[in-house]
């Protein structure tokens, strides 16, 4: 749908959308001015979009720590991603990373368009490293280096079973929330996390985009890439391109069904983690993903779209999280809605209906606990629907103007 007619038939996404481009303005006029920070702070912007208007919320020296594991990650996700590079150099490369970020002039050119600059004057992101304090240090090096290790690993191996698909998105995603977990520690804002929480934060968010992404994934040149686990797919086709045959399509919404229950069990985790937060500015830059996950769960579930195209939250749903998110009441209050619109979307003769409402109904147990939906004001879906009645009454109006002149027309004949 062209940006128009999204706005058209989401009015209601017009505030957001205007604030969010003030916002974005205005966080690009404030790149720092040393070289090295600018580039990586251009960068950041270039590759993350909305999340970076997140991160630079942030208290400076943790957007700072935070920025350049960003960094670091992207550019070691751009060798991994990258499928011309043979496998016995990208192997020592992964695994020697985390050296190569306290080296002033390592560099490796491989990736395309924005990726490429990035390897390219990867010097900049080093040097900007080096000016971090000791706690981050250790943080981002013990996580690139695990990391690395672990990407290595499913390199030479594919993701098989259940347990294969939880450690690979470990390894690429849960990591991450290990290693933010720390940075928060580090900073000396936050307790530290425990584990298994930092890592299903991750799981949510990797789980959605290999749901998300089948199609871009399979289709990659020169060759596909698999991260459904085989465990899953099998009960429903015989190979995972099956999926997106057309003759295919029931099996292959059954089987999508079944990947969005999987990643459903790491929605209790989730607010868990988002609930011991103290900080204004880190709750809101780990919920606002959260709150994007489980939407485009929403969105994905048993829509054949995702084996056809790209299906996404509307920008304008996305402009709303950003802004509307603030507490943990708003994050109760998502949940519940998106776990409403997930149930109101499942079919009973799904071979997995029952696990998928108990998953949702167990977290909406949780957030109607909390306490916090009686309280709320608006959220995301009541708030479109008293938009949307206004549009109609609008309609309604303009409908009896229309009829009242061509009646008053009609009666001078
Ligand atoms: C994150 Cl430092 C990610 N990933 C994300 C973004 O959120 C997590 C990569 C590097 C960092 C952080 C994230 C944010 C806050 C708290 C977290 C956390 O843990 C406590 O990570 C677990 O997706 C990538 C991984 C999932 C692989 C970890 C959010 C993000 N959004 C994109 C939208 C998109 O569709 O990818 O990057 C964007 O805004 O452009």
């Amino acid at each position: 749908m062209g940006s128009l007619g999204a706005i058209l038939k989401h009015p209601v996404d017009i505030y957001p959308l205007l604030k969010l481009k003030m916002a974005a303005k205005h966080a690009e006029k404030q790149i720092p001015p040393e070289p090295h920070w600018a580039f990586c702070y251009s960068m950041l912007h270039r590759v993350s979009r909305s999340f970076a208007l997140v991160i630079q919320q942030l208290d400076t020296e943790l957007r700072n720590a935070v920025c350049i594991f960003y960094l670091v990650l992207r550019a070691l996700d751009t060798v991994e991603d990258d499928t011309s590079i043979p496998t016995d150099v990208k192997v020592p490369i992964l695994i020697a990373f985390h050296r190569h970020i306290y080296d002033h002039d390592w560099h490796f050119s491989c990736g395309t368009k924005d990726y490429k600059v990035l390897m390219d004057q990867f010097h900049n992101v080093s040097n900007a490293f080096l000016e971090l304090g000791k706690g981050y240090h250790e943080a981002i090096e013990d996580i690139t280096k695990r990391m690395g290790a672990g990407m290595a690993k499913f390199i030479l191996k594919e993701v098989e079973s259940i347990d294969d698909y939880d450690e690979y998105c470990h390894y690429v995603a849960g990591l991450v929330g290990l290693g933010l977990s720390k940075l928060f520690h580090a900073s000396g804002l936050e307790d530290l996390a425990p584990d298994s929480l930092s890592n299903s934060m991750g799981l949510f968010l990797q789980k959605t985009n290999i749901i998300r992404d089948y199609l871009e994934d399979i289709n990659e040149i020169p060759k596909s890439r698999m991260f459904w686990p085989r465990e899953i797919w099998s009960k429903y086709v015989n190979k995972l391109e099956d999926l997106k045959h057309e003759g295919n399509s029931v099996k292959a919404v059954q089987c999508l069904n079944d990947m969005v229950t999987n990643a459903l069990i790491h929605m209790d985790d989730c607010l868990k983690y988002l609930s011991e937060l103290r900080d204004p500015a880190i709750f809101r830059f780990c919920a606002i993903p959260q709150i994007m996950a489980i939407g485009t769960l929403a969105m994905c579930y048993n829509n054949v779209n995702v084996f056809r195209g790209v299906v996404k939250m509307r920008r304008g749903l996305t402009a709303q999280v950003l802004h509307q998110t603030k507490t943990m009441d708003d994050v109760y209050g998502a949940f519940f809605d998106f776990s409403c619109m997930l149930k109101s979307k499942v079919d009973n003769s799904d071979p997995n209906a029952i696990k998928t409402l108990s998953r949702l109904e167990a977290a909406q147990k949780s957030c109607r606990e909390s306490g916090a939906l009686n309280k709320r004001k608006s959220y995301i879906i009541r708030n479109e629907a008293k938009y949307n009645s206004v549009l109609i009454v609008l309609l309604f109006v303009l409908l009896s103007i229309i009829f009242a002149y061509l009646s008053a027309n009609r009666s001078s004949y």
